[in-house]
């Protein structure tokens, strides 16, 4: 078999989507995602100039050799973009592979470990009654366990949280933002704010919900340190992303000093940048995106690797990862022996149109579905329709002005 054509689609159903497309010679065709939220168009160009013509005349059945080859072959390793097209090409070859087996891609990933794949959605509130509204909406639709976002008083507006310009960005909604959006942010008041927040949650859901939340970046080691401190009679399942941890040793000294179960790593994008976290146990479940990690064979390494610390998966699963990157994901965790937990928003009705997909979600739980390989069909006609919209995500100041971790 070989590759023939290649194209890179982009497409904004409500927001920015980039698809790469392989059809090889005998008529199968393979999808992956490459979005990179608010950088759409540089992996655009990284797929069309730089990688779709080193593909033309390759077996498409290498997946690993070709895997190989775009990343050390490139000599400029690793990033968010490069990782990104990586992972289009590596998807799109699993997706024609597992056509050509006739199988769904979970079959050759081993099979299936558990019958269904248990999820996390989110809720927000500016305050405890529309919070409260929020979280009885997700648990309404089936949802497991929901991860609880709230602002804080003297804030405008907070990663997250419903209502907000920021929210609205975050969740895609393109046209209105040409230009960031700029958050305000003051980390004493979060602090302050947050352990009562969990409290009224607790005391008005009982002790059996799991509960997440996400710190986004935004907090030193000491700070994280003391809210994950703050927040243990609480019980939370997980606090996601309390540093930046760009420094790996940070996270030392926040696990000294607390049993809050930790989360890390949407935004990392190699092995690398995990191996202080796991090496010694600092963390207790890896967040990568098949989309952002070069794909599932490198995302399946990290999971081998992580399993032999007893750190589970937690895929990152917001509406910028599209239906082909969620089919990825959801195929994975049903065959991953060390699954944690998969984030789930679901997208618009009309992406489900663009994207239609094997993947289902009932009763709170996901399942890749029988069809041979991701299971997702590309709908060109109506992707066409709805071209590439300018967006970014928002920016974050604190109240004199000083950028902060977003
Ligand atoms: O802000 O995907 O856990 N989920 C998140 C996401 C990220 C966006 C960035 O593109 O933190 O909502
Ligand atoms: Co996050």
């Amino acid at each position: 078999m070989k590759i023939v054509d290649a194209k890179v689609v982009v497409t904004s159903p409500g927001r920015n989507f980039v698809t790469l497309k392989i059809t090889t010679d005998d008529g199968l065709t393979g999808l992956g995602d490459a979005t990179l939220n608010g950088r759409e168009l540089s992996v655009v160009s990284y797929l069309r100039d730089h990688v779709v013509p080193l593909l033309i005349g390759l077996d498409p059945h290498r997946i690993e050799d070709i895997w190989q080859s775009l990343y050390r072959g490139a000599y400029w390793r690793r990033g968010p973009v490069t990782m990104a097209a990586i992972a289009a090409v590596d998807v799109a070859l699993w997706d024609i592979k597992a056509k050509a087996a006739e199988l769904p891609l979970y079959q050759l990933l081993g099979g299936a470990s558990r019958e269904r794949v248990g999820t996390y959605g989110h809720a927000s509130g500016r305050d405890l009654p529309e919070l409260f509204d929020s979280i009885r909406q997700r648990l309404a639709q089936g949802y497991p366990a929901v991860r609880v976002q709230t602002g804080v008083p003297g804030l405008k507006t907070v990663y997250g949280v419903g209502g907000s310009a920021a929210a609205a960005a975050d969740a895609g909604s393109v046209s209105a933002h040409p230009r960031p959006v700029v958050e305000d942010w003051d980390t004493a008041a979060y602090l302050r704010h947050l352990p009562s927040v969990f409290e009224a949650v607790r005391s008005e859901f009982g002790a059996e919900l799991p509960l997440l939340h996400d710190a986004h970046h935004r907090l030193t080691p000491i700070e994280a340190a003391r809210l994950g401190k703050d927040l243990e009679p609480y019980r939370l399942f997980w606090l996601e992303d309390c540093t930046p941890a760009e420094n790996q040793e940070a996270l030392r000294l926040v696990r000294r000093h607390t049993t809050t179960p930790l989360a890390i790593g949407e935004v990392f994008n190699t092995v690398y940048d995990y191996q202080t976290l796991v090496t010694e146990q600092l963390i207790d479940y890896v967040r990568s995106a098949v989309t952002h990690f070069g794909g599932v064979s490198p995302l399946r390494k990290l999971f081998d690797f992580a399993a032999q610390y007893q750190i589970k998966s937690a895929i990152h699963g917001p509406e910028d990862i599209s239906p082909v990157g969620m089919a990825a994901a959801v195929h994975l965790d049903l065959a991953v022996h060390n699954f944690g937990i998969q984030e789930y928003s679901g997208h618009t009705p009309l992406t489900e149109r663009v994207f239609r997909h094997a993947y289902t979600f009932t009763d709170g739980h996901l399942h890749p579905g029988e069809a041979p390989g991701i299971g997702v069909e590309l709908d060109e006609e109506l992707a066409a329709a709805h071209p590439y919209d300018p967006a970014y995500l928002p920016v974050n100041r604190l109240q004199d002005g000083t950028v902060h971790d977003w």
